[in-house]
């Protein structure tokens, strides 16, 4: 195979999971602004991501939240995934917006509040068992506003006790991906703040416990290709929520803030096998003023260009300049690779896919969009900015 084939070959067997909330309203705390023809429930959630497959033929699961996407019959939900060409990715826990929750919860001072946060994971095993999810994705928004209002170690001792519960009801196959934010919605502590909180948890936990990085969760100016390069190094990557931020936990479309990152991210990626490897690439994004599915397929297609030009770069080439100690070669050699235009070579990895070179604009000439308008009245609010 020459490397161009090999290029295309991996970009092919790429795969970019969309988040289910994506799909629907949301908003900032200051206002959610409603679209017309936004999914109704989690079934319909499943039709539009199944369109941001058909016309990239790179995102074939779909993360689910629980509540925002609570059904009666998860199996149902999972054969309808199925019929529509999809399946369920992670399923993404909720335990921050329930009043019991104001001081945490499964850090939370009072046992009875904490069980009721474990159950609810417990619950969401459940729900991985009836629709084939492999991993349990959690955030927790637990943490203090104030010093001295709770204790930091005892509050890691509630967070270990209730993982290993957790941790202990996982099936064979599945995994527990534990995502860390610097801060919000707590300002003082974060009980999972980072990625050492994370993986030092993981650790103990065991092999399928792994550490999310979302691309949104850092300190500004925080080197997040360090991180992966660290946790791939560790085997302890599981999986990434990918976004773009200027100033917090902005969830724009990933890539349009700094593709530069993206695409240092994906060399690290790529460079540490985790291309190849059990990492999930998900969105974790909302698309608050924009049209919700073509900001889902451009997404997808900004991790497209990233990873191809990752994959680009000249390894042996950097390796000679990097032991040479020539700086300049270097940092050219990987500079070529991102200022290559790839876009040329992902249109003929679509042709040769037997896709729509471009999925943008295949998508706007489907009609979908005003299909879904004429026929959805009354859209769910995806949850966020509630
Ligand atoms: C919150 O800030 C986190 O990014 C979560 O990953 C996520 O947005 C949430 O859990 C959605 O389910
Ligand atoms: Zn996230
Ligand atoms: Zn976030």
């Amino acid at each position: 195979m020459t490397e161009l084939a090999a290029v295309k070959a991996a970009l092919k067997t790429q795969s970019v999971e969309t988040p289910s909330w994506a799909y629907g309203n949301s908003g900032t705390r200051f206002k959610v602004f409603a679209q017309a023809g936004v999914p109704r429930d989690p079934f319909e959630k499943l039709d539009d991501a199944a369109k941001v497959h058909e016309f990239t033929g790179v995102a074939p699961t779909v993360a689910l939240h629980i509540p925002w996407d609570r059904v009666e019959d998860y199996g149902a939900l999972a054969a309808h995934a199925e019929k529509r060409g999809v399946r369920i990715g992670a399923i993404n826990s909720n335990t921050f917006q329930d009043d019991d929750y104001k001081l945490g919860s499964i850090c939370h001072p009072d046992a009875a509040v904490r069980r009721k946060a474990v159950d609810h994971l417990l619950e969401c095993v459940d729900i991985m068992d009836a629709t084939g999810s492999r991993d349990l994705k959690l955030w927790f928004a637990d943490g203090t506003n104030y010093p001295g209002q709770d204790d930091i170690r005892s509050r890691q001792d509630r967070l270990a006790e209730g993982l290993a519960e957790v941790y202990e009801r996982l099936g064979e196959g599945q995994r527990m991906l534990l995502e860390y934010k610097l801060f919000e919605p707590a300002f003082y502590t974060t009980d999972v703040p980072d990625w050492g909180t994370a993986y030092a948890h993981c650790l103990k936990l065991g092999e399928k416990a792994q550490v999310v990085v979302d691309t949104g969760h850092h300190a500004p100016g925080t080197n997040i290709e360090f991180i992966v390069a660290t946790l791939l190094r560790e085997g302890k990557l599981g999986g990434f929520d990918f976004n773009s931020r200027f100033y917090a936990d902005d969830d724009l479309m990933v890539g349009a803030a700094d593709p530069f990152q993206l695409f240092r991210i994906m060399y690290e990626v790529v460079r540490g096998g985790g291309f190849t490897s059990d990492v999930a690439f998900m969105l974790d994004q909302c698309h608050n003023i924009e049209a919700k599915i073509p900001a889902i397929i451009r997404s997808v297609m900004n991790v497209q260009e990233a990873t191809a030009k990752a994959l680009l770069v000249d390894a042996s080439a950097l390796a000679e300049a990097q032991a040479a100690g020539d700086v300049l070669e270097a940092n050219a050699v990987l500079m070529d690779a991102y200022n290559s235009d790839v876009r040329p070579l992902l249109r003929e990895v679509r042709e040769e896919s037997g896709l729509d070179p471009e999925p943008m604009k295949a998508y706007r000439a489907s009609g979908w969009a005003e299909r879904v308008v004429a026929e959805r009245v009354g859209g769910e609010q995806a949850g966020w900015g509630a």
